[in-house]
């Protein structure tokens, strides 16, 4: 532990950690259970298109999820792209702007337009409240995004959806094993929701993502066009693309949902250690997972308060940083502040861009031990008992 400032790797001292602690390193299964999936993938010569991997991946998420419809996709952007090209939407669709990228992009990759809707800056999820000034005859479909995998208001949304007869969709990239607050699983909210299974996810298939749907018709559509409209071996009745998921990932994400419930044990173990140990820390608020709603932990999120803290979010992440310590600051800045989108409008989004600028997201699952939580925890409590001593040298530093 630093006993002085001059300890501290930004100004010279050694990094207290070897190697570099990530957010978002891969929760990895044994190797033995993936190699033995392998062998069986290259004993059947079946790589791809719907093999038996696939077919047991989707088949256990949707007996997980109590989902009627499962289509597996090669990552979780495929998976948005696929869900709003079945539906056959265009025109418009209401976004956060508190989110991943992808979640814009795929809606813009297809030719519709991202409208960005700003949040609830206590949860961090699209605001109900501002969704309906945003509609107008060019909207087709709202998006929810389950940011940290905390349900959006699934109620407030599912009835504008109705009412004003839109498509209603969740990009529920961080919600895999997440619940409701009746204790459903999401994945059975909307017309349908959208996972990620990407490396850096809490369930992860090297690449992969799910489309779930509880609509026949609609399950059908997403599945034509994963596979370039293939129905049976000669015939296309549909316009598709190829978003399929290969084996080799379903193995992974296979073998990664046999670990699911370690991963979470380990996750939740290590929030809760950050929150105690950062509980009297000024300026760090760890945000809330209701206790009666289900998570997967994947994210140990803080707001850091700069005036309370003595450093700013930035000067933070960027002494952690030299500590090895690669925290990130999920998700900054708002997609509305990105390309192609900052210049469109004159984007009104001020909870997004608070959040968006006082969030840091610190290492977690796995890879992360209670030792390391306890460093890196014990590391902020220094940094913010010695901040004005760490901002004057920054400042010398800079100069
Ligand atoms: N919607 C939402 C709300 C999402 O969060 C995402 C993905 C999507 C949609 C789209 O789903 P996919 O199409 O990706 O399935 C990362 C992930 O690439 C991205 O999947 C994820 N969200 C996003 C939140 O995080 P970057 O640009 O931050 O990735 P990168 O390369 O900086 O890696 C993140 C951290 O993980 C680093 O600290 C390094 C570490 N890492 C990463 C990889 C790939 C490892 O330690 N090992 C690895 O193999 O986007």
């Amino acid at each position: 532990m630093k006993r002085n400032i001059d300890q501290l790797a930004i100004f010279g001292g050694t990094p207290l950690f070897d190697e570099p602690l990530h957010v978002g390193s891969p929760n990895l299964p044994p190797r033995d259970q993936l190699y033995s999936r392998i062998d069986r993938i290259l004993d059947n010569r079946w790589l791809t298109n719907n093999g038996e991997m696939v077919q047991e991946f989707e088949r256990r998420i949707c007996e997980l999820l109590g989902v009627r419809h499962c289509i597996a996709t090669v990552n979780g952007t495929a998976g948005i792209e696929i869900a709003i090209r079945a539906a056959g939407l265009s025109g418009e669709i209401i976004v956060p702007s508190f989110t991943f990228v992808a979640t814009a992009h795929a809606v813009e990759w297809l030719g519709l337009e991202a409208v960005f809707c700003d949040i609830d800056p206590a949860t961090h999820n699209l605001d109900p409240s501002r969704v309906e000034e945003l509609i107008t005859d060019r909207t087709a479909a709202i998006m929810g995004v389950h940011v940290w995998g905390r349900p959006c208001d699934l109620d407030a949304l599912a009835e504008i959806a109705a009412r004003r007869r839109l498509h209603l969709l969740y990009d529920a990239a961080h919600a895999f094993g997440c619940s409701s607050e009746g204790g459903r699983h999401l994945g059975n909210f909307g017309d349908a929701e959208v996972f990620s299974f990407h490396a850096t996810k809490f369930v992860n298939c090297f690449e992969g993502g799910a489309v779930v749907t509880n609509d026949d018709d609609y399950a059908e559509r997403m599945r034509l066009a994963r596979n370039f409209g293939f129905c049976g071996k000669d015939n296309v009745i549909a316009l598709g693309i190829n978003a399929k998921l290969s084996e080799v990932c379903a193995a992974m994400g296979l073998c990664s949902m046999d670990m699911m419930e370690d991963v979470i044990a380990a996750n939740e173990r290590n929030y809760a250690d950050y929150r105690e140990l950062l509980g009297g820390v000024p300026g760090i608020r760890f945000i809330d997972y209701d206790p009666g709603i289900r998570n997967n932990f994947q994210y140990a999120v803080a707001e850091v308060d700069a005036d309370a803290f003595g450093l700013t979010r930035d000067e933070l992440v960027t002494l952690l940083d030299a500590e090895r310590i690669i925290a990130r600051r999920y998700f900054y800045p708002g997609c509305h502040q990105l390309a192609p989108y900052a210049d469109r409008r004159d984007w009104s989004l001020p909870h997004t861009e608070a959040v968006a600028n006082c969030v840091v997201s610190l290492p977690n699952g796995l890879q992360t031990g209670a030792d390391d939580v306890a460093r890196v925890a014990g590391l902020i409590s220094f940094l913010q008992s010695h901040a004005d001593a760490v901002t004057n040298r920054l400042a010398e530093l800079a100069r």
